[in-house]
């Protein structure tokens, strides 16, 4: 069971019990959701799930190894009762998530000396066992079937707005939960913006098209980006092209257990040369439950890569008002290194 992992956290932090808020982090704890409500993790190594009559009847189906208590009136009542016959008085709470208004509001009902989580639950999520893989592997394969399925449908005249409805369509067609995020599907000059909105354009021959997305399953995500040229493309458009390639393959050849975040960063900016200085942001992030979790591979960052990370490979090249060129694969890193991608990536002219 997961949580016995956050019992375990517990214990470390000499709590008597960690009270989860967040969507992820219940989801996380429970194998259930989504769900409205919270989630008690004790030091002794129990869970309880607490939520209301709309989400009881599925809990109790498919919540692992957690008590389900069904709460009538106040949440933060029950749980004040809970922990007052528990005998719980020092409680862990998500500080990093809990806006100012709810804290206020748990404090006054719930009598506890509060201790701040910070980061440590996310740590745990940041080490994935190989069932959470399985799912994000299943997201990545619906994900890329629906791409697949899209190919037909892109040509020129057909909109940006058309072709990313028809991809979260097929996504969810194919048993996707939803989308991993707003997908981005756009062309020409619009490429440029690393994370531009679908829009009225139509699609032109001599357009690069990128495509951003991803799609769910059990509440883990996939993330994939792909970027290719629709009827020609142009020396330049090739030689960019080529550029991220060579720098995503280099950040991919870089990411291992016990590597420092910023190193595979460096590795891609080096490899990106002449055109490093259009590539603005960080070369990628951790994957799971939550889209944006985990390590960033930033220069910024003092994190170092462990064993059981999934975390995103994503340079880009972006010349404003021209185009944009943008790869991204997600890497296991298990006993070996895993790219959980199957789509190629030569660039395509369709
Ligand atoms: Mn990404």
């Amino acid at each position: 069971m997961r949580y016995e992992k956050i019992a375990e956290l517990c214990r470390n932090i000499s709590a008597d019990a960690i009270l989860l808020s967040s969507e992820e982090n219940c989801r996380y704890a429970t194998s259930f959701g989504p769900f409205e409500g919270m989630t008690v993790v004790t030091a002794n190594g129990e869970c309880y799930l607490f939520t209301d009559m709309r989400y009881t009847e599925a809990a109790e189906k498919n919540a692992q190894g957690v008590k389900v208590v069904a709460v009538t009136e106040g949440m933060h009542k029950h749980i004040a009762d809970f922990f007052c016959n528990k005998g719980i008085k020092n409680v862990a709470y998500e500080d990093l998530s809990v806006t100012v208004a709810s804290f206020s509001a748990m404090e006054q009902k719930i009598d506890a000396n509060w201790i701040k989580l910070g980061t440590s639950v996310n740590k745990i999520r940041n080490v994935k066992d190989s069932l959470e893989v399985d799912c994000m592997i299943k997201a990545q394969r619906i994900a890329e079937t629906a791409f697949e399925n899209v190919k037909n449908y892109v040509k020129a005249g057909v909109t940006e707005k058309q072709l990313a409805a028809r991809l979260d369509y097929e996504m969810n067609l194919l048993g996707s939960e939803g989308v991993s995020f707003d997908t981005i599907f756009i062309s020409g000059s619009n490429t440029s913006m690393p994370h531009g909105v679908p829009s009225d354009k139509a699609l032109e021959n001599g357009d690069f098209i990128t495509v951003d997305f991803g799609a769910v399953y059990n509440g883990y995500h996939s993330d994939m980006t792909r970027t290719f040229a629709l009827g020609y493309a142009t020396d330049e458009m090739r030689e960019v092209y080529d550029a991220v390639l060579n720098a995503q393959l280099e950040g991919i050849e870089a990411v291992d257990a016990g590597v420092p975040c910023k190193v595979p960063y460096e590795r891609a900016m080096t490899a990106l040369g002449k055109w490093g200085k259009y590539f603005t942001h960080s070369l990628g992030h951790g994957v799971g439950l939550a889209i944006h979790e985990g390590y960033s591979l930033s220069p910024k960052s003092d994190d170092i890569l462990e064993k059981g990370n999934v975390i995103t490979v994503e340079p880009g090249v972006y010349i404003p008002g021209k185009f944009g060129v943008r790869i991204e694969d997600v890497i296991w890193i298990a006993e070996e290194k895993v790219n959980l991608m199957k789509t190629p990536k030569e660039l395509m002219i369709l």
